[in-house]
């Protein structure tokens, strides 16, 4: 196993879910952290406990993926010490709405395909070129079983993330030859804040995704995320499925009522 002590660790989306899980796997482990979301007083709260709580090194600072101009400002802002990022990991997304396609409000689509795509690529590209450079750098993206399996009720949401393994794979390509390991990890049903926010609020429509079987926590998919990356430099896990046991495909889960 690498050690992720003092490696700069630079995570999307972490006021909520997996972000938020994968921000305290990483301090556990003694990576310095530059963590972002939309809500800067969110990201400041978790930045102040992690630093006391782990006695690591914490740049926080508000990011909304979507806004390319943004993310090309607040990274190339980034202060001296912190311009080498080692790891990135794309985890801001989100779903909008389960409806048939005929039903569905096209606003959500436009949300959806902002930042679980155009998103990942700003990121991406904000951060990628100092990796090229370095040759060195490891790209982690949170896809979704949704990237592997077009489910009903789910045609953006699915588009999004067949997109997100698409660019996975291509990208990997472009920079097999700069020592960039590009991955993957897919999961299943994972018991966040997902589900409130794709139902636009309804905690009952929510609640139920998750009811009767045991769902994946955040904490589940961060320790895979931080299995993937303490690999030694020569192994990249490529793609990683996680299922909760009682899941089988994006739309086969076992409930008991
Ligand atoms: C979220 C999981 O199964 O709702 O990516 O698509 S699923």
């Amino acid at each position: 196993m690498e050690s992720l002590k003092g490696k700069k660790v630079f995570i999307t989306g972490v006021t909520s879910g997996i972000g938020r899980s994968c921000v305290y796997a990483f301090a556990k482990e003694g990576a310095d952290l530059l963590i972002s979301a939309r809500r800067k007083s969110l990201v400041d709260e978790i930045a102040d406990d992690i630093r006391k709580k782990f006695n690591i090194n914490v740049y926080s600072f508000q990011l909304d993926v979507i806004k390319r101009k943004d993310v090309d400002n607040a990274v190339k802002s980034l202060p001296a010490e912190w311009k080498r990022i080692d790891i990135l990991i794309n985890n801001a997304g989100m779903g909008r709405g389960m409806v048939k396609f005929y039903e569905d409000n096209p606003d959500g689509w436009e949300e959806m395909i902002d930042t679980n795509i155009k998103g990942l690529l700003n990121v991406t590209n904000a951060i990628i070129h100092q990796m090229i450079e370095r040759k060195d750098g490891h790209i982690i993206n949170i896809g979704s079983i949704a990237g592997h399996e077009a489910y009903p009720r789910g045609a953006v949401y699915c588009a999004t993330k067949h997109a997100v393994a698409a660019i996975t794979k291509s990208l990997r390509m472009d920079v097999m030859d700069k020592n960039i390991r590009i991955s993957t990890i897919d999961p299943g049903l994972v018991q966040t804040g997902f589900s409130k926010v794709r139902f636009y609020g309804d905690e009952e429509k929510a609640n139920a995704v998750y009811k009767g079987y045991t769902p994946l926590s955040p904490d589940d998919i961060a320790d895979a995320v931080i299995y993937i990356a303490t690999r030694p430099k020569h192994v990249n896990i490529a793609q990683m499925v996680v299922f909760p046991t009682a899941q089988a495909s994006s739309i086969h889960v076992h409930k008991e009522s």
